[in-house]
């Protein structure tokens, strides 16, 4: 049956080829346990079959005498009949899993296990991996574990189907209204948990007037029955949530996280979620941000709204994760001492250590907003005594739009790597969130989802290895983003080396190309308001937003030293004299930390508006060996894909000319200095 959507990474692809590789590992198969992993034995078979064109016996909790099998089962199940594996207790957390082949009475077996259920899907997904690669398992040795806890990722749909910063068609989650269950939901859980994802928030953060009646009834008999589809893969379905619900469904004037009454209400309305949805994740809240409700109305704190819903929860081990996107969204452009970059560390940083064990703070990877380059965020290094979740923003909103190639693994993996010093040197992200650095286990990565339901998922079909990325690094932080790519190439496209090498490079390098033509040196910003889309230099400049770059006939950035707003004060040291200092300050982060003048000299020796000049035609230059080195492959990939991407690389390379000469033209007619080299700059 032909399905009108790809499966990405998961396809099955002809692989008839490596059959004599494998055959004589998976003639048999040997299942322990009640029918409980049916759904993992399936995958593993459908794969097997399709793919492989190989047809296992399978056999139920009867060991094959005198021939080589495949062994899958718990590890409780596993260590009753093979004393060994005993010392694979030590070596695995509650989600990881082994795959090893050993010798038993004589016979070769592949072994599978995990010490839970989750486990156990997860180890069939990285074993159809392998396979798919092609890859030697003759002696097979891996033991997996995730560092990360929370693998989350947040959608956000509107019940009525539209997507807030969706560009891949519309929800997968809801229509006009209803909440849609058909084989996409089950594939979309396939996709997810072969990525190692354990958590999806289904709706938008933002949760609006019909929103708000996802957690009552009428909705949630049918996000039980999604429940159920996702948690056979591991997964936990969690939702957004208005912080007034219990004035918009409870009847009450009031939603004072310290009135009892409102206590009351939540906690009444999470039991009744508990009995339609058991396997239900937790809350993710946006309070006080952008115009949703939260404590602050009722001169409470974060703290006292977090754990008060943290307690409804807490009797069931759900969660509430909460965002620390919080700033002042009605700034006036004229009032140069709020800096919006300091509040998420001002509004959280008192509250460390107030937050209940269920709570976990969500944090934007930068203090901004999810621009093309900005610092890591203060509070990663500042909260000691606060689980956290980083948050990554997988749809390109700033980023793109899924229009332009912008593969964000490089980027991710700059933040994650940033060593924060918050307990001297080795304090990285990553090891805060694995749990290294503070003595706190309740954290992970969440990722804004990329998909709709377009044929691709993503929009842009190399988009999918930004959502296959963000799996990875929040199973494996410490992975080599290079080896991620290729993995992703290869059971994307197949093993083909010139695919391989140029896609790589593609990928690779889109990041920095998209930078370069847009707003390198820290800028970010300076797109169409609302949108996003597209430059326009003052589209922010005198508005609500916070987001000024105060550009003058002489210089250009805001000074967020110790001599201009302070935020350089939020970073431990070295960070802080670092960034404080214009000459030590990374270049590429110089106009968000500084005020500069155009004739600034950078270290290259130009100087900061010749600078600019050329990282626009270059950025545009490499877009363009980027669209290159996709023709090379004109035949190598399936004529459909193959256009489809052409035609995306097409329009990124007319809106990247379009950015590079509005943005060259803006500074150019702000200084009425001219470009050296003598190039085309629009007067
Ligand atoms: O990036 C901004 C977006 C909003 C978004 C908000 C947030 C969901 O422009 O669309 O709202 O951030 O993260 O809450």
């Amino acid at each position: 049956e032909v399905k009108p959507y790809n499966m990405c990474w998961l396809e099955y692809t002809d692989l008839s080829k490596y059959k004599n590789k494998y055959i004589k590992v998976f003639e048999n198969v040997v299942v322990l346990g009640g029918n409980e992993l049916n759904l993992p034995l399936k995958e593993l078979k459908n794969f097997l079959t399709f793919s492989l064109n190989i047809k296992p016996k399978i056999f139920k909790n009867t060991l094959v005498k005198g021939r080589n099998y495949v062994l899958i089962g718990r590890l409780i199940e596993i260590k009753k009949i093979f004393k060994e594996s005993e010392r694979f207790e030590k070596l695995l957390n509650d989600e990881g899993f082994i795959i090893k082949r050993i010798d038993i009475d004589g016979n070769k077996v592949l072994i599978i296990t995990a010490k839970s259920y989750n486990g156990i899907v997860y180890g069939i997904f990285n074993l159809i991996e392998r396979l798919k690669r092609g890859e030697d398992i003759e002696n097979i040795d891996i033991v997996s574990n995730p560092s990360l806890r929370f693998r989350m990722l947040n959608h956000w749909d509107n019940l009525d189907g539209s997507i807030e910063r969706g560009y891949a068609g519309k929800s997968i989650f809801f229509r006009e209204n209803k909440i849609l269950i058909n084989e996409r939901t089950k594939d979309y859980a396939r996709l997810l948990s072969s990525i190692g994802v354990n958590g999806v928030v289904i709706n938008n953060v933002n949760v609006k007037k019909k929103e708000v009646e996802l957690i009552t009834p009428s909705y949630l008999k049918k996000i039980g029955e999604l429940s159920k589809i996702f948690s056979a893969y591991g997964i936990k379905i969690y939702l957004s949530i208005n912080f007034a619900s219990p004035i918009y469904l409870g009847g009450l004037n009031t939603a004072d996280p310290l009135d009892k009454r409102v206590a009351v209400w939540w906690k009444a309305k999470v039991d009744e979620i508990y009995e339609y949805v058991p396997d239900f994740g937790g809350f993710l809240v946006k309070a006080d941000s952008e115009f949703n409700p939260g404590p602050h109305m009722y001169g409470r704190t974060h703290a006292d709204g977090a754990n008060m819903l943290g307690e409804a929860l807490e009797s069931y081990g759900g969660f509430v994760i909460w965002r620390a996107f919080v700033y002042n969204c009605l700034q006036d452009w004229r009032d140069t001492n709020t800096d919006r970059a300091k509040a998420a560390y001002e509004n959280f940083k008192p509250l460390d250590g107030k937050f209940s064990e269920n709570v976990i703070v969500q944090i934007k990877y930068g203090p901004m907003d999810f621009q093309v380059r900005e610092p890591v965020n203060p509070l990663f290094g500042g909260l000691e005594h606060t689980n956290q979740i980083l948050e990554l923003q997988i749809t390109q909103e700033y980023t793109g739009q899924q229009i332009h190639l912008c593969y964000l693994g490089t980027l991710w993996k700059e933040v994650l790597d940033f060593d924060t010093y918050a307990k001297g040197e080795g304090s990285k992200v990553k090891e805060i969130l694995k749990g290294n650095v503070f003595d706190l286990k309740n954290n992970g990565m969440a990722g804004v989802s990329n998909v709709g339901d377009d044929i691709n998922w993503t929009g842009h079909d190399l988009a999918q290895a930004n959502l296959y990325t963000f799996g990875a690094l929040s199973w494996n932080p410490d992975e080599r983003i290079e080896e991620v790519v290729k993995r992703w190439i290869e059971l994307t496209f197949g093993d083909n080396e010139k695919v391989i090498k140029n896609i790589s490079y593609m990928l690779l390098s889109s990041h920095k190309a998209y930078e370069k033509y847009t707003t390198p040196l820290g800028l970010g910003w300076m797109v169409n308001p609302g949108h996003h889309y597209g430059p326009n230099p003052e589209g922010y400049e005198y508005s609500k937003w916070g987001t000024y770059h105060r550009a003058n006939y002489e210089a250009i950035g805001v000074d967020r030293s110790s001599r201009g707003t302070g935020y350089t004060l939020q970073y431990h040291s070295p960070w802080r004299e670092i960034y404080d200092n214009i000459e030590t300050c990374p270049e590429e982060l110089l106009l968000f930390f500084h005020r500069v003048p155009y004739n600034y000299k950078l270290k290259s020796g130009k100087t900061l508006i010749q600078t600019y000049y050329d990282l626009h035609f270059e950025g545009v230059e490499e877009a363009e060996e980027i669209r290159k080195k996709w023709i090379e492959l004109k035949g190598e990939i399936e004529d459909k894909i193959y256009e489809r991407v052409l035609n995306r690389l097409d329009i990124q390379i007319e809106h990247a000319k379009e950015w590079r000469d509005v943005i060259n033209t803006y500074f150019f007619r702000r200084t009425g200095i001219p470009d050296e080299k003598g190039r085309k700059i629009y007067p």
